[in-house]
């Protein structure tokens, strides 16, 4: 399998990090959707990151669907929780943390991709306040179930230590002053497993480890 895209893409970096808590062998290919646009369109022509190039041949895009093959694939082994309950709180964690996200993304396409005289205040007012209702449920999702670093992370914390690290790296003026302490609790924690340092934030390539 290829996983295609840049790990300071927070979607490409969740897969990256789950595919190797699943403990799936993977190629990675280091893709920007922006310099080398004509390369990724060669391999996905609707050039989305993440892309994974299956063994054979067919090529998936969009973090969730890649997960949800990913799962598959590895079943038995899974970081979703089996039981209902359980399952549907790491749904709703996942859907905030990807909400938070996207907002983030779309703040950075606002203020990167746009001429200054072409961004809308409105609608960076907007999306800043989204985002902050993502984190703000996180945090309290958080206080009420704090994470248990002495088991191996899962699906939720995943995202939503992703999401988080990827927001205060893109975009620290948006966070800095904002008391979100279970958040950095979780990422401080999140960034020392071995899954996440093999898939550090930027533009390099995800590392190999040994054992794996
Ligand atoms: N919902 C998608 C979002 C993926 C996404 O928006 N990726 C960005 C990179 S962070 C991308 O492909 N941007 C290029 C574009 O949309 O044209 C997912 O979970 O994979």
């Amino acid at each position: 399998m290829q996983l295609i895209g840049m790990l300071d893409s927070p979607y490409v970096r969740r897969v990256a990090i789950s595919l190797q808590l699943l403990g799936l062998p993977f190629e990675h290919r280091s893709l920007s959707v922006f310099r080398t646009f004509d390369q990724f369109r060669a391999i996905n022509p609707v050039v989305k990151a993440p892309t994974l190039v299956c063994d054979d041949g067919t090529v998936l895009m969009d973090s969730t669907l890649i997960l949800d093959y990913a799962e598959a694939l590895a079943a038995p082994r899974s970081l979703m929780p089996g039981e209902l309950r359980e399952r549907q709180a790491a749904l709703r964690t996942i859907g905030l943390a990807l909400a938070a996200c996207e907002k983030s993304v779309q703040l950075v396409y606002e203020r990167n991709l746009r001429p200054p005289e072409k961004q809308h205040e409105p609608w960076v007012v907007r999306v800043i306040g989204q985002m902050h209702a993502a984190y703000g449920e996180l945090e309290a999702e958080l206080a009420r179930r704090p994470p248990d670093t002495g088991r191996r992370i899962g699906a939720a914390d995943v995202t939503t230590a992703v999401s988080w690290h990827f927001t205060e790296r893109m975009l620290p003026g948006t966070v800095r002053d904002a008391s979100y302490p279970q958040l950095r609790a979780l990422s401080a924690w999140a960034e020392r497993l071995p899954e996440f340092l093999a898939a550090p934030y930027g533009d390099g390539m995800v590392k190999a480890r040994s054992g794996s």
